[in-house]
């Protein structure tokens, strides 16, 4: 099949992307699948060679004290404001090889161009790995680009993990240091805004055969742990009208988080993680944890579906006589995209010959806190039948050209538009 261009022109450059990205995907905890927590050796072991990457590319890099790692190009320039590009290394379990890796990459690329062709650029550049984006295992998201915005909540550093790790002592264990994130933080400097590129992680661009979208804004999440407290007993002894079974109950409670969400349009609900205390086939559980992820672009009707939620919960837990408590474990609001940057991003998406779609985010992602310190903008690439947080994520070559064109003429865009 004849080579576009644009894979002519950029394609030795994606395929050395796809490269690092299997490269990246082979450091795991657990052989056979992608996982690597905030903290574990994988963990460290992808830092560090994210880290020689960006020193190969001729970066000031180094390791934040809560994980990041960091590469800035120095335009020369002291007065000059910064553009910071970035994603996140950490990954779900079980996880896509993309999900992250990606946008740090896409960002790698473009600093070795500019590295590499002594480019002059009227501003300086930060790449940032963040360490912590997904919270899988402190169930709490965002800690390194929280740590970057300077909204670090310094009562996260008492999350404990599974394993009644605290998080204090998992900074500490790879070298970090839970006093010192402060230092991390860029918020106050003169910024000229956050790019990200990230997979859509849904089906849109890959069903209308488009590699890339504009995004518009990210949905707005609630992550709750909810807790049924029944009666534990003995399997063969308690007659079924006397038990007040909690998983039965939360079962119910689930079906009917399930049904709710159905019936409302912008809203979506996933109940991801289930736990059973002193579980045994022939105890009727007494007690159950679960997790309640809960997300909606409409910051109202987020707001309102937690209120409504809480008392269907609440009516099924009373006529079941089991207790119902929860504990909002984060919450974050909507975020709407830069306008301005969505155009330029929009203008270099046209100039590549692309449809310039707009997209809105279910996912989370590293520019909800950075939102808060700069413009953000954020630049979709098509995966593989929208699939993500699994091992059959992919991205074809084409698009990853694709793609570094795109943020190519973002940064031209950067430039041309620059004022100081
Ligand atoms: O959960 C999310 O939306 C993101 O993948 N962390
Ligand atoms: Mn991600
Ligand atoms: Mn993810």
């Amino acid at each position: 099949m004849e080579q576009t261009k644009t894979a002519k022109q950029y394609g030795t450059r994606a395929a050395a992307l796809l490269q690092r990205i299997r490269e990246l995907s082979l450091i795991t905890d657990e052989p056979g699948i992608i996982n690597r927590v905030y903290g574990t050796p994988a963990f460290v072991q992808a830092g560090s060679l994210v880290l020689s990457w960006m020193e190969e590319a001729g970066l000031e890099a180094h390791i934040d004290p809560v994980g990041n790692i960091r590469g800035r190009w120095d335009c020369g320039n002291p007065a000059a404001k910064t553009l910071l590009i970035g994603s996140h290394y950490d990954t779900v379990v079980d996880a896509g090889a993309f999900d992250g890796p990606l946008g740090i990459l896409l960002g790698l690329d473009l600093l070795e161009l500019v590295t590499g062709l002594q480019q002059q650029l009227p501003f300086h550049i930060e790449l940032l790995a963040f360490c912590d984006e997904e919270g899988v295992r402190f169930h709490t998201t965002y800690l390194g680009s929280k740590a970057v915005a300077g909204l670090f909540e310094t009562e996260l550093l008492d999350k404990r993990d599974e394993q009644g790790i605290a998080l204090r002592q998992a900074i500490q264990a790879i070298g970090g240091d839970p006093g010192g994130l402060a230092q991390a933080s860029v918020a106050g400097k003169e910024l000229l805004g956050y790019i990200e590129a990230h997979i859509e992680q849904g089906p849109v661009l890959y069903e209308r055969a488009i590699p890339v979208a504009v995004v518009t804004g990210i949905a707005g999440q609630k992550r709750i742990l909810l807790s049924f407290t029944g009666e534990a007993g003995h399997a063969g002894t308690v007659p079924m009208p006397m038990r007040r079974d909690a998983l039965c109950c939360a079962a119910a409670c689930i079906l009917a988080i399930e049904d709710f969400a159905r019936q409302q349009a912008g809203l979506v609900a996933t109940v991801g993680k289930l736990d059973i205390p002193h579980a045994a086939s022939n105890v009727i559980p007494g007690k159950v944890d679960c997790t309640l992820d809960l997300r909606s672009t409409d910051e109202e009707e987020l707001a309102a579906a937690w209120q409504s939620l809480q008392k269907v919960l609440n009516d099924i837990c009373r006529q079941r006589a089991v207790l119902f408590s929860y504990n909002m474990v984060q919450s974050s609001a909507p975020v709407s995209c830069d306008p301005r940057l969505i155009r330029l991003l929009s203008r270099a998406i046209g100039d590549a010959g692309h449809q310039v779609v707009s997209l809105s985010s279910g996912a989370g992602h590293d520019v909800v806190p950075l939102s808060a310190i700069c413009p953000v903008a954020m630049l979709f690439v098509r995966c593989y039948k929208g699939i993500s947080h699994h091992p059959l994520e992919d991205v074809e070559e084409d698009d990853i050209a694709a793609t570094i064109q795109v943020m190519e003429g973002f940064l031209k865009q950067m430039v041309f538009n620059y004022d100081q």
